[in-house]
C-alpha cells in the first residue's frame, strides 16, 4: 500500500500527514521546520515509540521540484512505517524525521505551471526566479558544479543558506545531529546511491563503511524486484558539484552517514503504476540503514 497512486498536490500532502498523526498519534508526530519562501509550511513526520535519547535516521525530498517520485517515496515510507505493525520494531530503537517535500513552491510549481521547474521559487529581484537548493549549502560553495547566474538551473543563490528551505534543513539537523547517524537525501533519477564527496574526487576517510552500507542497502533493495543501483561517490559516479546538502550533512553537521538516492525515472519520473513498486523497494534500503544504526548505537 501507498497513500497516493498518483502525483499528489502540496495540499493533499499536508492532508494525508495531519490526518496519519492523528489516526496514529502514539507514534506519528507532524510539525513545521519553517515556511518556503512562498509561506508553504516545511514539515518533518516524526515516528517513534517514545523515550528520549535514542538514535535516528533522517530522509528528506523534493530538494529538486521536478522529481516527483522522491516526495512519493517519503510519503511511502511514512505510510509503511506508521500503519504496518509488522515494521514496529524499526522504531522501537531508532526514531525516524522524514520531511517528504523540502521545497514545496517549486513542488506545486511543476503542477502549475512548468513540469521541469528544479529550483525554489525564491526571487531576489533577478529576472529568473529560484535557486538550486542543492547548490546552496555552505560547504565548500560554489567552488565548482554550481552557476552563479540567476538563470541557470543550477544557480547557487546569492549567498550560502539564502534559501528559507535550506535554513529550515540546516536548523533541524543541527538541532537534531546528536541523534542523527545516517542523513538520506532522495532525489532522481539514475538509480544511483551516492556518498560524498560530491565536490572533490577524493574519497572521505569513512568511505569504507560508507561504501559497505550502500551496497548492504542496494542488495536489500535489488531482492525486492530486482532493480540495480550502482553505488559510490558523487564526483566519481556522476561529477563535481558543490553545495549539496548531503556533503554538508557530513562535513558539517557531523552526520555519521550521507547519501542521495537517485531512484528510478527518465525525465523524471516513474509512471503513477510504478509509485508503490518504488516506494517498496526503497523501504528495503531504508530498513539496512535504520539496522546499521540500531545494531551500532543500541547496547
Ligand atoms: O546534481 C545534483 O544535485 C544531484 N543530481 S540531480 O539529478 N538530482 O540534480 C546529485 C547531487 C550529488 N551530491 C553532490 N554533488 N553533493
Ligand atoms: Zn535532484
Amino acid at each position: 500500500r501507498t497513500p497516493f497512486g498518483y502525483y499528489p498536490r502540496y495540499q493533499e500532502i499536508e492532508t494525508y500527514l495531519h490526518e496519519l498523526s492523528e489516526k496514529y498519534r502514539n507514534i506519528v508526530t507532524v510539525f513545521s521546520i519553517g515556511n518556503s519562501f512562498e509561506g508553504r509550511p516545511i514539515y518533518v513526520v516524526k515516528i517513534a515509540s517514545g523515550g528520549s535519547n535514542k538514535p535516528a535516521v533522517f530522509i528528506d525530498a523534493g530538494i529538486h521540484a521536478r522529481e516527483w517520485i522522491a516526495p512519493s517515496t517519503a510519503l511511502h515510507a511514512i505510510h509503511e512505517l506508521a500503519t504496518n505493525k509488522n515494521n514496529s520494531y524499526l522504531y522501537e530503537n531508532v526514531d525516524w524525521y522524514i520531511v517528504p517535500c523540502l521545497n514545496p513552491d517549486g513542488y506545486e510549481y511543476t503542477h502549475t505551471d512548468y513540469r521541469f521547474w528544479r529550483k525554489t521559487r525564491s526571487n531576489s529581484g533577478s529576472r529568473c526566479p529560484g535557486t538550486d537548493a542543492n547548490r546552496n549549502f555552505d560547504y565548500k560553495w560554489m567552488t565548482i558544479g554550481a552557476s552563479s547566474s540567476p538563470c541557470e538551473d543550477t544557480y547557487a543563490g546569492p549567498k550560502p543558506f539564502s534559501e528559507p528551505e535550506t535554513q529550515a534543513l540546516r536548523d533541524f539537523l543541527l538541532a537534531n545531529k546528536q541523534a542523527i547517524k545516517v542523513y538520506l537525501t532522495l532525489h532522481s533519477y539514475g538509480n544511483w546511491l551516492l556518498h560524498p564527496w560530491g565536490w572533490t574526487d577524493k574519497l572521505p576517510e569513512n568511505e569504507p563503511i560508507l561504501r559497505k552500507v550502500g551496497l548492504d542497502a542496494a542488495e536489500a533493495l535489488s531482492s525486492k524486484y530486482g532493480t540495480r543501483y550502482t553505488v559510490g561517490s558523487s564526483t566519481v559516479l556522476l561529477y563535481a558539484a558543490a553545495g549539496g546538502s548531503d556533503d554538508w550533512a557530513m562535513a558539517v553537521a557531523g552526520i555519521e552517514l550521507s547519501y542521495t538516492i537517485e531512484l528510478p525515472g527518465g525525465r523524471f519520473d516513474p509512471l503513477p503504476n510504478n509509485i508503490a513498486k518504488v516506494g517498496h523497494e526503497t523501504f528495503e534500503a531504508f530498513v539496512v540503514f535504520q539496522t546499521y544504526v540500531e545494531n551500532k548505537y543500541i547496547n
